[in-house]
């Protein structure tokens, strides 16, 4: 494939960037769950039953509705727990060891909800928005992993992303999943739109953003801040910035490189693991 001095597909010049780095960070979006089956996020509006998912995933419709909240997220757990990790988690995870042997610094910041880069392997993992295995108590608080599916009785066989809602008998907020500390109810650990970040991750994310002299930024469409602005902060500090996306997603001049095409391909080839 031509390279040309936009960086397209120059995976000669990555390398030599990449063998040099000593402080790599990766970037990731719905867009490295992909080929592991899981739709994108924007890809996901009127996937089930004609919800945009960006009118679900709100302290909001949480508030006005848990029960069909709850349907949404037992819909991406029972789709994320069955997906299995892509070449690209796999080549990231393998990569990230390749990086300790090197001595090198690496860490992985996704916006990503799916754990399929902690199913891979990767340790160095940010889970920025949070996960779909772990549960928050709406009362006191208390964080718990939670892998059972389904998560409680009476969203077994729910979530069916074609059903028409009228025709499901209601869940009472009483059958709905429960905080094992408190007994109150409990809502997906994840980061609605509109709610802050954690405030720590999000310190962690900035200063990661702030030493790196690499940054992967893999199938994001750049739309959701603050995730958004970390890779243009990389290239405004005057480091390398390599976009894998399907298309020129980001669309920013300041970024060297960039490989379009579907990551599980696109990565491995760039990491030096296939030709
Ligand atoms: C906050 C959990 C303050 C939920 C998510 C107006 C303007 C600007 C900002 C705002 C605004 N109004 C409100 C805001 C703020 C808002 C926001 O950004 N809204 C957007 C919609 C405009 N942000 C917030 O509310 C955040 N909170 O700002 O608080 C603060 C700030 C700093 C510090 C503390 C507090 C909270 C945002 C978190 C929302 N929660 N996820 C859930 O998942 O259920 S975000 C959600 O979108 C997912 O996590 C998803 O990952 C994320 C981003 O989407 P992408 O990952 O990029 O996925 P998308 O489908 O969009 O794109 C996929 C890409 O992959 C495409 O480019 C495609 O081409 C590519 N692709 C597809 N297949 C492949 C591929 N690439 C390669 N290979 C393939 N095979
Ligand atoms: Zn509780």
């Amino acid at each position: 494939m031509a390279s040309s001095s936009k960086g397209l597909n120059n995976f000669q010049g990555f390398k030599k960037v990449l063998d040099q780095a000593k402080n790599i960070i990766v970037l990731s979006g719905a867009g490295i769950s992909a080929e592991s089956g899981i739709p994108v996020f924007r890809g996901l509006t009127g996937i089930w039953r004609n919800h945009k998912p960006t009118s679900l995933a709100t302290p909001e419709a949480f508030t006005a509705n848990p029960a069909l909240v709850w349907e949404f997220y037992h819909y991406r757990r029972c789709v994320a727990f069955n997906a299995p990790p892509n070449n690209a988690h796999l080549a990231l995870a393998k990569f990230e060891q390749d990086c300790k042997t090197q001595n090198k610094n690496f860490h992985i910041i996704t916006q990503n909800v799916d754990g399929l880069h902690h199913r891979a392997g990767s340790k160095n993992v940010l889970e920025l928005h949070g996960a779909l295995s772990k549960i928050r108590c709406t009362h006191c608080e208390q964080v718990e992993e939670n892998w059972e599916n389904p998560i409680c009785e009476a969203l077994k066989d729910r979530g069916d992303p074609n059903v028409t809602e009228k025709s499901l008998p209601p869940i009472d907020i009483a059958e709905l999943p429960k905080c094992k500390t408190c007994g109150k109810l409990a809502r997906p650990h994840i980061v609605w739109f509109g709610e802050n970040l954690d405030l720590n991750l999000f310190e962690q994310a900035r200063n990661l953003v702030e030493a790196c002299d690499l940054c992967l930024l893999v199938g994001t469409s750049s739309v959701v801040m603050p995730a958004a602005m970390f890779a243009p902060l990389v290239a405004e500090r005057g480091y390398p910035v390599a976009e894998f996306n399907l298309n020129d997603a980001s669309g920013q001049e300041n970024f060297q490189f960039h490989f379009p095409g579907p990551c599980g391909t696109c990565l491995p080839k760039a990491l030096g693991y296939e030709d």
